[in-house]
């Protein structure tokens, strides 16, 4: 899908391999990468993520840092904090943890980005209402402002999540422009 200069793309496998320019982790506010996606991050890329991290120390739900990326290919790794579920206003802190990734992308005027399903996997978020929440974000985001942002990539691990990412993106109209 294109909205105005942009690509939307779904991918399935494992988002440390892909070659863009920036990596979103599903992150958590103490910035300590665990399992998932932080875990296969922090395996290929190197502890030097987990270090600057350190270095920052915190960032609430709903927001977003950036770092090096270390041995990936990648150039950066953004860090998107996502809501766990139960915590409360879950769908306005997933929106938010995506709107602050792409206006950090924009700001360090990165091309290619790629998003794992945020929230998905140890937070507990509902797969569907998470690809309406992150699909819905993206295109608006992207209608409203302008972005450097060339490509983006939605990179599911599973069929069942590529799957529910694929509905939801079928359902919008496949033409879009600013
Ligand atoms: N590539 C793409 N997607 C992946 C990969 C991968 N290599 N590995 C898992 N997924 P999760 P969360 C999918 O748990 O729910 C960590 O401990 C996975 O199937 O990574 O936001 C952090 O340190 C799921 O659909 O993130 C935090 O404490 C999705 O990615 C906490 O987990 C997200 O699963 C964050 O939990």
């Amino acid at each position: 899908m294109r909205v105005g200069s942009t690509e939307i793309a779904l991918l399935k496998g494992d988002i440390t391999l892909c070659d863009v320019e920036a990596v979103v982790n599903a992150a958590n506010s103490m910035l300590k990468m665990g399992g998932g996606v932080a875990g296969a991050i922090l395996r290929r890329g190197g502890q030097s993520i987990q270090e600057e991290c350190d270095r920052i120390g915190y960032c609430p739900v709903g927001g977003a840092v950036i770092t090096g990326a270390g041995r990936l290919r990648a150039r950066y790794v953004i860090h998107a904090v996502g809501p766990r579920m139960g915590e409360g206003d879950e769908d306005r802190k997933l929106s938010d943890a995506v709107l602050n990734t792409l206006k950090l992308a924009t700001q360090y005027n990165v091309k290619s980005l790629a998003f794992p399903a945020i929230s998905t996997g140890v937070f507990g978020f509902p797969k569907k209402r998470c690809a309406e929440i992150m699909i819905g974000t993206t295109i608006d985001y992207l209608l409203r402002e302008r972005t450097s942002l060339e490509k983006i990539l939605f990179v599911l691990y599973d069929d069942e999540t590529y799957r529910v990412f694929e509905e939801v993106l079928n359902r919008r109209p496949s033409q879009r422009t600013r």
